[in-house]
């Protein structure tokens, strides 16, 4: 059956990678992630599962310190664009300025899943994936992707995501967290260090 974003489902499973490399006011990154997860739930989600956090070298390399990286489970309602509404207010609490693409920051929430919904539709997620490493950095979509298209690339997503959505499937790669966690160079998952 199509899963349609607009069902607004309450069990929907989101998946959300949390990562910061500058003090915040709630203090340090780990610190910050910690609090943005309170946040998140005062936003009315529920935190289902955290994963553990990650020391992770700042990508692309040499571009500011290292990151702290986490993963959640959360459920909830909304549609997909009211959950990224959200996190973006927990960004904007935590002093998060959206300015450099890959600069440094306080607080990052990226939504990477709402369990098997493909946004905007297979093409265009097909294609934000398949942007060769070279130009990246360069474009920015403007509407919502989902899933997160460089969640496959990643290691201080998947990495963590393992810990709490090993089984979570990609509804267009069709494999599993584990799947392409495995499918990642040995050295960039080496890089991703429980704290
Ligand atoms: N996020 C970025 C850019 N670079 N590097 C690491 N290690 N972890 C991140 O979360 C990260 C990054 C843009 O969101
Ligand atoms: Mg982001
Ligand atoms: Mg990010």
């Amino acid at each position: 059956m199509q899963k349609d974003s607009t069902l607004m489902a309450s069990d929907q499973q989101i998946l959300v990678a949390l990562g910061a490399n500058l003090p915040s006011e709630a203090g340090s990154p780990l610190q910050t992630l910690r609090a943005a997860l309170t946040a998140l739930e005062s936003e009315g989600y529920t935190v289902e599962a955290v994963s553990r956090f990650y020391a992770t070298p700042c990508f692309p390399a040499g571009f500011g310190p290292d990151y702290v990286n986490a993963c959640a489970r959360l459920s909830g309602r909304g549609h997909p664009a009211e959950v990224l509404a959200a996190l973006h207010r927990v960004e904007a609490q935590f002093g998060r300025e959206r300015e450099r693409r890959w600069g440094s920051r306080t607080l990052d929430l990226d939504l990477i899943a709402i369990g098997e919904i493909v946004m905007p539709n297979t093409t265009t997620q097909s294609e934000w994936r398949n942007i060769p490493a070279d130009k990246q950095q360069g474009v920015t979509p403007t509407e919502l992707i989902l899933p997160h298209p460089r969640l496959q690339d990643r290691a201080f997503v998947l990495v963590p995501l393992q810990d709490i959505a090993a089984d979570w499937r990609h509804p267009i790669l069709a494999k599993s967290v584990a799947q392409m966690c495995a499918e990642l160079p040995q050295e960039q998952r080496a890089e991703v260090v429980p704290m």
